[in-house]
């Protein structure tokens, strides 16, 4: 179905229903456990449909996962074609549009208010927060936005971080050394707590906004703004000074407690591998609101509405630092069996012999989770692994082609970065210690004739199947079974 410049999806609600008027919606039957069989049935049907949970375990609200596990939906919500899709997050991310405040009574996020003070709610029946994989230490929230203010000038960041339910109030969450820690480090310096927010159930949009790679001063529901083409509404945090978006499903208050750490994990994550139990930060809840009729959203670990949200803001980023140097790289992919965020494809259009090395030193320098860069031309698919593969068994050489990096910064959660460490697991300043690979896979610019000249049959792609097929069967021409010899 081609779905050119259509209007931007902008509520989760529209985007939902949607998805089932293209039958893209499966309506799951009610009751299914939410330790495991949840997210079994999500993980069969990533890719094809998201899934809608009514009641389960029971609890009066239902779980949604998987509406934004294809790049193709992905552009749909945008609406845009998906050759336009990392062009398009790129002109947002680079032109915020500023959020509108809205009064509590226009918030749909606060019609329900929880307060929390004195022991008076607790997250666990509140919430139907499922249990992922097999080693997760328990109830994980997935799909939470958590928005922080930076404590000094008070603009925003939202990062979408693993929260683990401690207790009836208490929250842990796994915090990488970004923006939402910078702002934590100088709370704590002060012997603070942040204030903090965690927005579940947002638009498609927003939920990719949140994962833009952009400066500190951002704030990331501006992303959102630009990407809904108007300024996104917020309401203000009963409890705390926080902007959430006030077309959110649920929003939990809280505070992120100075010089506090408690055990969180172990946890499946995106590489397919579990990050292990260690102290980590702690939120106290102070209040949870939502709609009246909420829905809970849960990301399966490691499947693709997980491995996408990262994907094309990181895509949309290293497209952008690339072309400043190298503005004949014409696009960029993130494979997903390189874990949508260590193994790169670049499409060059090639002008001088050796550019395709100096273009994998620049993917490197853009993010050190890129471990392996392969740089095709032009004419190789680079969304297709097999057109990938088939441009490294034809137009490269190990001995010529090869660039290897030993001892560089990797990604932390990469399992293979810890070997060498005698079962002990490296320290911080160690952890993703690794080697960069670099295949140029492009072919020479000047050859023999025909030796590089790809196979083509004129007039396949022009071929109308409908027309050349013949109505009458195949059988009156060929002899049925009992005709034959
Ligand atoms: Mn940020």
């Amino acid at each position: 179905m081609a779905h050119l410049h259509t209007a931007a999806h902008t509520s989760l609600r529209g985007w939902l229903r949607h998805l089932a008027a293209s039958d893209r919606l499966a309506a799951i039957r009610p009751g299914v456990a939410l330790e495991h069989e949840l997210a079994a049935i999500a993980k069969r049907l990533d890719g094809r449909q998201a899934a809608l949970f009514p009641h389960p375990g029971g609890h009066p609200m239902p779980v949604i996962s998987g509406f934004m596990s294809r790049r193709a939906w992905i552009a749909e919500a945008m609406g845009v074609p998906e050759a336009r899709l990392l062009q398009h997050f790129r002109a947002a991310a680079e032109k915020p549009l500023a959020w509108r405040e809205v009064d509590p009574a226009a918030a749909p996020v606060q019609q329900i208010v929880h307060r929390f003070a004195g022991g008076a709610a607790d997250i666990r029946a509140l919430l139907p927060v499922p249990t992922h994989s097999e080693h997760d230490h328990g109830a994980y929230i997935t799909a939470g936005l958590v928005i922080a203010r930076n404590p000094r000038t008070g603009v925003q960041n939202v990062s979408i971080n693993r929260i683990q339910i401690h207790g009836p109030d208490r929250l842990g969450i796994l915090i990488l050394p970004r923006h939402l820690h910078a702002f934590f480090a100088a709370a704590e310096a002060q012997d603070e707590a942040l204030e903090v927010a965690i927005a579940i159930g947002v638009d498609p949009l927003t939920a990719l906004a949140s994962q833009a790679i952009a400066p500190i001063d951002c704030d990331e529901l501006e992303i959102a703004g630009a990407l809904h083409g108007q300024p996104l509404p917020v309401v203000k945090c009963l409890t705390n000074q926080v902007r959430v978006p006030a077309e959110a499903e649920i929003v939990i208050e809280g505070r992120l407690l100075p010089r506090v750490r408690e055990p969180e994990g172990p946890f499946g994550e995106f590489p397919k591998y579990y990050s292990a139990r260690e102290e980590r930060e702690v939120i106290a809840i102070d209040a949870v609101t939502h709609r009246r009729d909420p829905v809970f959203h849960t990301i399966v670990p490691a499947e693709m509405e997980h491995l996408l949200l990262g994907a094309i803001p990181r895509e949309a980023t290293l497209l952008a630092h690339l072309q400043r140097s190298f503005p004949n790289v014409t696009d960029v992919h993130l494979t997903v069996g390189g874990v949508a965020r260590y193994h790169l494809v670049v499409q060059l259009r090639k002008t001088r012999e050796g550019q395709a090395k100096n273009v994998m030193l620049g993917a490197f320098a853009g993010h050190y989770d890129v471990k392996q860069v392969i740089v095709v031309d032009e004419d190789v698919d680079i969304h297709d692994a097999n057109e990938v593969e088939w441009a490294v068994a034809t137009r490269f050489q190990a001995d010529r082609d090869l660039v290897v990096i030993a001892g560089a910064q990797g990604s932390a959660l990469d399992p293979s970065t810890t070997v060498g460490f005698a079962g002990n697991k490296p320290s911080p300043e160690w952890q993703g210690y690794g080697a960069k690979m670099g295949l140029d896979a492009t072919k020479p610019l000047a050859s023999a004739e025909h030796v590089f000249t790809r196979v083509r049959i004129p007039g396949e792609r022009d071929v109308d199947l409908a027309q050349a097929v013949a109505a009458t069967g195949a059988a009156a021409l060929v002899g049925t079974p009992l005709q034959a010899e």
